[in-house]
């Protein structure tokens, strides 16, 4: 575990550091209100994965699938960006060679105004048409469900579930940014699911620092250079500092 003494330490190699990649989880939109899937209060507790989460699961029952969806748009839509995911855009503001790697699917770092981003597990707000391929921006919350596409396929949300394959060239874009970087902060993930789970480990076989920030222990903790067990809003503020 980190001190107060690293906390200095920490935030002068984010301030030198040249090329930095920060990688989210579900931890820094929980101060948002949204619920993250392990731990205590997480989703997993109270909803199978595999009921919900995965394409059989969307084959077998797309209604339930998408109610389920449409109760956690319904949560994420009155929530707003907080001061973690605002020092993160702060920090792509101040640096040469910066992405943002996000798992999480609520759109809250673009609402912060972070740019140089790749939501690796898709986007809540965003249906994909299992006949057609379109895509488009969708926030209703109120349509009939399952919803349907104009050519007559199924609607579903543009996320990546269990056993599904990540987006190629964004899979790419950010394995290539993490062998290239020479810091990299990771936020709220338990580190578990693959492939963002082996991230921190590309970044750290090519000679990066890795501060982690977290309510707690996860498996990159022992072998990160960082390790802050705390809020996100409150310690990522703290390594960004506003620019004078
Ligand atoms: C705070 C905080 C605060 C709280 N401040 N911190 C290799 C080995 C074994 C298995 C596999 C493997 N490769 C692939 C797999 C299978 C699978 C996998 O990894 N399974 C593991 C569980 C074992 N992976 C996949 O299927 C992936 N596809 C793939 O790899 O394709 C190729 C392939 C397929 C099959 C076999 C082999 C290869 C796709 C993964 C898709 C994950 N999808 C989900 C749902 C997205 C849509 C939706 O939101 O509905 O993504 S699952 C869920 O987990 C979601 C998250 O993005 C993801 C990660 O969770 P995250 O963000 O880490 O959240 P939590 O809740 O786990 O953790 C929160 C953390 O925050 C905790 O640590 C808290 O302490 C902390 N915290 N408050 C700071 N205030
Ligand atoms: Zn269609």
């Amino acid at each position: 575990m980190s001190s107060r003494a690293d906390l200095g330490m920490a935030r002068e190699e984010l301030a030198q550091a040249r090329s930095v990649v920060a990688l989210t989880g579900a931890g820094i939109s929980a101060e948002s209100g949204v619920p993250t899937f392990r731990g205590q209060d997480g989703l997993w507790r109270n909803y199978s994965a595999t009921d919900l989460a995965t394409p059989q699961a969307f084959a077998r029952d797309p209604r339930l699938v998408w109610e389920w969806y449409q109760w956690r748009r319904g949560l994420i839509a009155k929530t707003t960006f907080n001061a973690g995911h605002a020092a993160l855009a702060r920090l792509e503001a101040g640096t040469t060679d910066f992405l943002l790697v996000t798992q999480n699917v609520d759109g809250l770092h673009r609402s912060a105004g972070s740019q140089a981003l790749i939501e690796i597990h898709g986007n809540i707000w965003i249906t994909r048409c299992t006949g057609c391929g379109e895509r488009r921006e969708d926030r209703r919350l109120d349509m009939e469900l399952p919803p349907g596409c104009q050519c007559g396929g199924l609607l579903r949300p543009d996320v990546v579930w269990f056993g599904e394959q990540l987006e190629l060239a964004a899979l790419n874009r950010a394995q290539d940014a993490c062998l290239s970087c020479d810091l990299m902060l990771v936020v709220g993930t338990s580190a578990v699911v693959q492939p963002a789970a082996s991230f921190p480990m590309l970044a750290k076989q090519k000679g990066a620092k890795i501060i982690e920030v977290n309510l707690e222990g996860t498996p990159l903790s022992s072998w990160a250079d960082y390790s802050f067990f705390d809020r996100a809003s409150l310690v990522l503020p703290q390594l960004i500092l506003p620019q004078s």
